[in-house]
């Protein structure tokens, strides 16, 4: 795993859980076996400066047969003093890594982030729940991230066919048989915050916001809108299709362009 200043390493002093129940990934560490929700993943001895730092970033996949809760992290200072920041395990995907980005907020009074020499991440807990976790990344920004699509409603960078499916969904949407693409901003909780609107005829509407998809924001999905979310669905790395996709805020019709 990548972190700002450390790659990190399993805890065995104190023994954790996680001693021999991590495995090593390319890019990332996969947390199986018996681990448990205690903190067993870290780096001591670092010096990280996260002054003027606003969020915490985790990539990482929530595992068949996680119970734990929260995955929390802990910063230590060189005054030894502590942070520490957590967030539901539900907030993960469990179906591919995700990005989870945790306000860092106000420090604690006499935390001195100027200072960090050691962190930790796991559960939180003196190991009560089975932790299953694949974590790829940790680190810490100035800024949020940047915009995802609306259609990635897993906001993992990438369009699976899921995703596709509900943008086709709202160009589907129809009014007295006529195809419109018609969509509104939902007012209860949807998948991605809009609703099809089929009570509407086809004509130019002012939304509070527009999907990413409806690039000439009329507050419908057309065929060409369609079929840039199509495009962007296919970018393969070789032959494999990933729907990778970043932010391109020039030269761009939605904002975005295809690969990572
Ligand atoms: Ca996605
Ligand atoms: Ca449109």
């Amino acid at each position: 795993m990548e972190a700002t200043g450390a790659t990190g390493k399993v805890i065995t002093t104190p023994a954790s859980t996680w001693i021999g129940n991590v495995t090593r990934n390319q890019t990332s560490i996969t947390v199986g076996g018996n681990a448990r929700d205690d903190n067993g993943w870290g780096a001591s001895n670092v010096t990280v400066n996260a002054t003027g730092m606003k969020f915490i970033t985790i990539a990482g996949q929530r595992d068949s047969g996680n119970l734990a809760p929260s995955l929390v992290i802990q910063l230590i200072d060189s005054g030894l003093q502590t942070q520490i920041f957590s967030v539901p395990t539900t907030s993960f995907s469990a179906a591919g890594l995700s990005l989870v980005e945790i306000p860092i907020g106000t420090w604690t009074s006499g935390f001195n982030p100027a200072q960090i020499t050691d962190w930790t991440i796991g559960g939180g807990t003196t190991g009560i729940a089975a932790f299953r976790m694949t974590l790829e990344n940790l680190s810490l920004s100035a800024t949020a991230l940047p915009a995802r699509h609306s259609a990635d409603t897993d906001q993992n960078f990438r369009i699976n066919l899921t995703e596709l499916t509900r943008v086709m969904e709202l160009y589907q949407t129809r009014n007295s048989g006529v195809r419109t693409g018609c969509y509104d901003v939902a007012t209860s909780t949807t998948e991605d915050g809009f609703v099809p609107a089929p009570g509407r005829a086809a004509g130019a509407v002012t939304l509070s916001k527009f999907h990413s998809a409806d690039t000439d924001r009329d507050g419908a999905i057309s065929l060409a809108e369609l079929t840039r979310m199509i495009e962007l669905y296919n970018y393969r790395d070789g032959t494999l299709r990933t729907g990778q996709y970043r932010v391109q805020t020039t030269g761009s019709v939605d904002g975005f362009a295809t690969g990572p």
